[in-house]
C-alpha cells in the first residue's frame, strides 16, 4: 500500500503473506495510513493498493542483516563515522566521490520515489535517475517482526518506528550480492536516523544522519563493477524475498564506536510453518 501526492511517494508499507492473511494485513495498513489521509492539505493524497500473487516456490528465504548501532551525539560525529565505514567497502580514493553523490543527488535534491544507483568508482547510473529505483516484494515472518519490534525501545533512542521496514528492505538489497553498500537518510523531516548497510558491517544504524527539520533524504545503492544491471533491477523490483531469521553477529566487522545488538541478531528461531 502506497500513499502518493500527485505521483510523489509519501509513505508505503508492504509484506509477503499467505493468501488467508491478505485481508487482515490490508486492514492494518489502512489503519496505519488513516491519520495521514485525514490530515488537511491543499492537494489530495492517493492511496494505492497493489496485490501481486506469487507462488510459494518462487519465494526466496533469507536471513536479515545483523544490526549494529552508532553511539553519536551530532551530525559531525556521524559524518566522520560514515567515511570510516565506507573506507573498507570501496576502492582506494572512492569514499569522497561516493559521498559527494549522496550529498548532491540525495541530500541536495527533493526526495525521489526510489533509490539512486552509482558504481563503486563514483559514476551515477541513469537507470531511474529521475524517479529512482524502488525495491519491493519483501516480507518478514510475523513472529520475527514482532520480536524485533519488542526490542526497539530497549536498545534504540526514539524515534525508531521506521527501523524494521528499513532493515527488511536493506537486507533484500544487500542479499542481491551486487550491492556493495547502501546509504540511507529518511526524507521525513523529523526522522534523523539513517543507516549504512553492507555485507561486512551488516545494518549500521546512524543517529544524526541529518539535521532535524530537513525535508531531504533517500537511498543510494553502490554496486560492484561486475553487476549485470538488468538482473539487479529485476531482482530488486520483482523477486519475492521473505526474511525468516536473524543473522549471527560473529561474522561481522565492527568498530569501537559501534555496538552490535545480540538480541536483534541471533536469538530468534521461527515457530511453526509460515503457510
Ligand atoms: C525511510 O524513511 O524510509 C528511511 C528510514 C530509515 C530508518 C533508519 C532506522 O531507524 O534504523
Ligand atoms: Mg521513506
Amino acid at each position: 500500500m502506497r500513499i502518493h501526492q500527485e505521483g510523489n511517494h509519501l509513505s508505503g508499507a508492504e509484506d509477503l503473506v499467505p493468501l488467508r492473511d491478505v485481508e487482515q494485513v490490508m486492514a492494518s495498513f489502512s489503519k496505519r495510513f488513516l491519520p495521514l489521509l485525514r490530515e488537511e492539505r491543499d492537494r489530495p493524497l492517493q492511496q494505492i493498493v497493489t496485490i501481486d500473487p506469487v507462488s510459494e516456490k518462487d519465494i526466496l528465504r533469507r536471513p536479515l542483516l545483523a544490526v549494529q548501532t552508532l553511539n553519536s551525539d551530532s551530525t559531525e560525529e556521524t559524518g566522520t563515522m560514515l567515511s570510516a565505514l565506507l573506507d573498507p567497502l570501496l576502492p582506494a580514493g572512492k569514499v569522497e566521490p561516493v559521498l559527494a553523490i549522496f550529498q548532491n543527488e540525495i541530500m541536495g535534491t527533493p526526495p525521489r520515489n526510489g533509490a539512486v544507483i552509482s558504481t563503486s568508482t563514483g559514476t551515477i547510473l541513469q537507470h531511474g535517475m529521475t524517479g529512482g529505483i524502488r525495491t519491493t516484494h519483501v516480507g518478514c515472518l510475523p513472529a520475527l517482526r514482532k520480536a524485533l519490534e519488542k526490542e526497539l525501545d530497549r536498545f534504540f533512542r526514539k524515534p525508531n518506528y521506521r527501523f524494521v521496514e528499513a532493515l527488511v528492505l536493506a537486507s533484500k538489497v544487500i542479499s542481491s550480492g551486487s550491492v556493495l553498500l547502501e546509504i540511507c537518510a529518511s526524507d521525513d523531516p523529523d526522522y534523523t536516523t539513517g543507516y549504512v548497510a553492507s555485507p561486512l558491517f551488516g545494518y549500521v544504524r546512524l543517529p544524526h544522519m541529518k539535521k532535524q527539520g530537513l525535508r531531504r533524504g533517500g537511498r543510494l545503492y553502490v554496486i560492484s563493477p561486475e553487476t549485470r544491471i538488468p538482473d539487479l533491477l529485476t531482482f530488486l523490483r520483482s523477486t519475492p524475498v521473505l526474511f525468516d531469521r536473524q543473522s549471527p553477529v560473529n561474522h561481522l566487522r565492527t568498530h569501537p564506536r559501534l555496538t552490535a545488538i545480540p538480541s536483534l541478531n541471533e536469538t530468534f528461531s521461527p515457530e511453526g510453518p509460515w503457510l
